[in-house]
């Protein structure tokens, strides 16, 4: 079956938030998602200046901010949202059960629910993990909110492999409403059953194999031809003294062409 663009996406979901967000990559013309893994507000909104341009989506380790706080943090990320058309997605990875993360998302110093347009979840503590969270975020506003499922993880060594990654998909088809999609490395066959799910791609450098600490990155072309919709780049855009609005350009290129080279193929 052929690709459809983002914007031919965007028209046929049914969610109101996965619409949002094609709509922003197709008027952006990008599939980047930074990953600002920083500790200071200060390089923390430093970064996502220089990047927004580039970007269709914020990624944010908000608990790694040291100096963090509503007003100086959050407030000044919702304006930079506005002024460059991003959504924000908190990649907070909950892992308990429903009634701990339901106070994890919406509590708590961060009150991710309030801010954050994504988050994420493990499936080790099976589908109460998904109630909990839409409870939450039902509870917190009116605006959407989505969760993408891990299914596979990057590092060297992860478990999330098999019949782990099969039972964390049958978990997302529990709500196609508040699932929005997924994190894996590739394509899953499981994922479809002719629902649209969002599929998001970690570990992706143009210019090194991994870290010290098990990460491994892949070519943007690997991931995207390997059926990614959003690659997500860290350290690629500003790590080793990087200019991330030379490498925001150059993975948001990269990024786009592959996708579009992907579609042409499917044609
Ligand atoms: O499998 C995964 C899932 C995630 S969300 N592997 C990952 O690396 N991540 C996150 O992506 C990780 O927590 C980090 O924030 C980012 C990768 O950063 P980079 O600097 O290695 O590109």
């Amino acid at each position: 079956m052929a690709l459809l663009s983002y914007l031919e996406r965007a028209e046929a979901h049914s969610s109101p938030l996965v619409k949002k967000l094609f709509g922003i990559m197709q008027s952006k013309h990008s599939n980047l998602c930074a990953s600002i893994d920083v500790s200071t507000t200060k390089e923390f909104l430093a970064l996502i200046e220089q990047l927004g341009p580039y970007i269709c989506l914020v990624k944010t380790h908000i608990d790694i901010i040291n100096d963090f706080s509503y007003e100086k943090t959050i407030a000044p990320l919702l304006e930079l949202k506005k002024k460059h058309n991003f959504l924000i997605f908190e990649d907070r990875k909950f892992a308990d059960i429903g009634n701990t993360v339901k106070h994890q998302y919406k509590d708590g110093i961060y009150k991710i629910s309030s801010w954050a347009d994504i988050t994420n979840a493990h499936g080790v503590t099976g589908e109460g993990i998904v109630r909990g969270l839409k409870e939450a975020a039902k509870e917190t506003t009116s605006e959407p909110r989505g969760l993408l499922m891990l299914a596979e993880l990057s590092s060297k060594g992860s478990l999330a492999k098999g019949e782990y990654t099969q039972q964390t998909i049958a978990i997302a088809k529990s709500d196609r409403e508040f699932v929005i999609g997924f994190i894996a490395q590739n394509y899953i066959n499981g994922f479809d059953e002719g629902f649209d799910w969002v599929l998001m791609t970690p570990g992706v450098g143009l210019d090194d194999k991994g870290d010290a600490l098990g990460q491994q990155y892949r070519l943007v072309d690997d991931v995207v031809f390997g059926g990614t919709d959003i690659i997500i780049v860290g350290r690629g855009l500003f790590g080793n003294g990087r200019d991330p609005a030379v490498e925001g350009e150059r993975y948001r290129r990269a990024g786009w062409e592959a996708y579009r080279a992907r579609s042409a193929l499917s044609g």
